[in-house]
């Protein structure tokens, strides 16, 4: 499967014109029905911090030591239980030893097949050697690492000097503002010009949410007006952007299940628009997931990918997750190139994907 689904043919002539061509664009034909917001006002009980941004200091240390903090928990539950398996004379590789190796490891949420397939990995290269905990840790960070590896983790761009449009989207919690905020930072501080697109109009908090981000980073917002069409919204941030010749729109979607099918219906909506005004737009469709979902973040991915087209993940919250090892099954088992991933609420706090770094922060002692 390719990573960059090809696209259908859209002439949605009705929703703009060369005049006035936001204001022009109608309601969303699929508009959330009110059992729809209900679902999403449940969803959203979960504690939100979106008043408050966070304004720690730079951390330093770099990336490995920015993802092994993050990773504590995860490694903690792992290397505590793989420790248990080692006495200091060493331990046999056996069938016993290989069992209690793979229950360890399907703990950290890295489902059934990437455990056995790290187990497997083990058993080829150490079976019936007596071997110390550090040696069955360098086989388990490298297989992880392979099977973590992937193609490209960089941002797709336009490339034709028109700004790359980056659609944000997931459910309700999971981490979309706040990585938009982390991202845009990111990419602002590489020299970009950033335009942030507050396209969730559902919840007034998520604009005065985007809109700290972007008093924070000191770039562009467009936002609309409470409960405006977000294809609005997301056409004026691309046309903001064209306007002032930015790099990059991100778009910022209300929380949705993908079993929603008026909510899609919105996002495929805001993917025309946006197409409408740049083609090839957006060039990126980013479907966040909380890595604290665990085996839930998969079933998310899979909805997701397929309906809302995605082509790339950030995996957020990692520091807050004791199942880190989701990323695994996640690359296992869809063609999406992890992009990002959260490490916290700072700014500061998000890391481009990288394999080596994962797996190492994962198993270091
Ligand atoms: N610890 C931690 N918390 C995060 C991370 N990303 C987001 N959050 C928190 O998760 C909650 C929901 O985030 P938000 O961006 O509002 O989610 P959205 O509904 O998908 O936009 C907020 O309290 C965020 O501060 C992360 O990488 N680590
Ligand atoms: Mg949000």
């Amino acid at each position: 499967m390719a990573f960059w689904r090809s696209r259908k043919k859209e002439t949605p002539a009705e929703e703009t014109s060369s005049s006035d061509e936001h204001s022009s664009i109608p309601n969303v034909e699929g508009e959330p029905l009110a059992s729809d917001h209900d679902a999403m006002a449940t969803a959203s009980d979960q504690p939100h911090r979106e008043e408050v941004v966070k304004t720690e200091p730079q951390k330093t240390g770099g990336l490995f030591a920015k993802m092994r903090g993050a990773l504590s928990k995860t490694r903690q539950a792992l290397s505590t239980d793989i420790r248990d398996l080692f006495k200091s004379e060493g331990r046999l590789v056996d069938d016993e030893f290989l069992g209690e190796l793979f229950s360890r490891l399907i703990r950290t949420d890295m489902g059934v097949s990437c455990a056995e397939a790290i187990r497997d990995d083990v058993e080829k290269r150490l079976k019936s050697r007596v071997v110390q905990m550090d040696e069955v840790l360098a086989t388990i960070t490298e297989q992880t690492r392979s099977m973590l590896e992937q193609e490209s983790t960089s941002l797709r761009y336009s490339e034709d000097g028109v700004p790359t449009v980056i659609l944000v989207v997931g459910v309700n919690g999971s981490g979309k503002t706040t990585s938009i905020g982390k991202l845009a930072n990111h990419l602002h501080r590489s020299g970009k010009r950033i335009v942030l697109g507050a396209g969730d109009t559902f919840r007034a908090a998520a604009v005065e949410q985007l809109t700290i981000w972007a008093g924070r980073i000191g770039c562009e917002i467009v936002t609309g007006k409470p409960e405006a069409d977000p294809a609005s919204v997301a056409y004026q941030t691309v046309e903001k952007a064209v306007e002032m010749n930015a790099d990059i729109a991100i778009i910022d979607t209300a929380g949705r299940l993908q079993t929603q099918t008026n909510l899609m219906q919105q996002l495929e909506k805001i993917r025309r628009v946006v197409g409408k005004k740049i083609e090839g737009a957006p060039h990126e469709v980013i479907l966040v997931l909380d890595s604290t979902a665990g085996q839930n973040a998969i079933s998310q991915a899979r909805g997701f990918s397929e309906a809302a087209q995605c082509t790339g993940i950030v995996l957020a919250k990692l520091d807050g997750s004791a199942k880190g090892g989701v990323i695994l099954p996640i690359r296992e088992q869809f063609q999406l190139p992890v992009k990002f991933v959260g490490l916290g609420e700072g700014i500061d706090d998000i890391a481009e994907f990288d394999a080596s770094a994962f797996a190492k922060a994962l198993f270091a002692q």
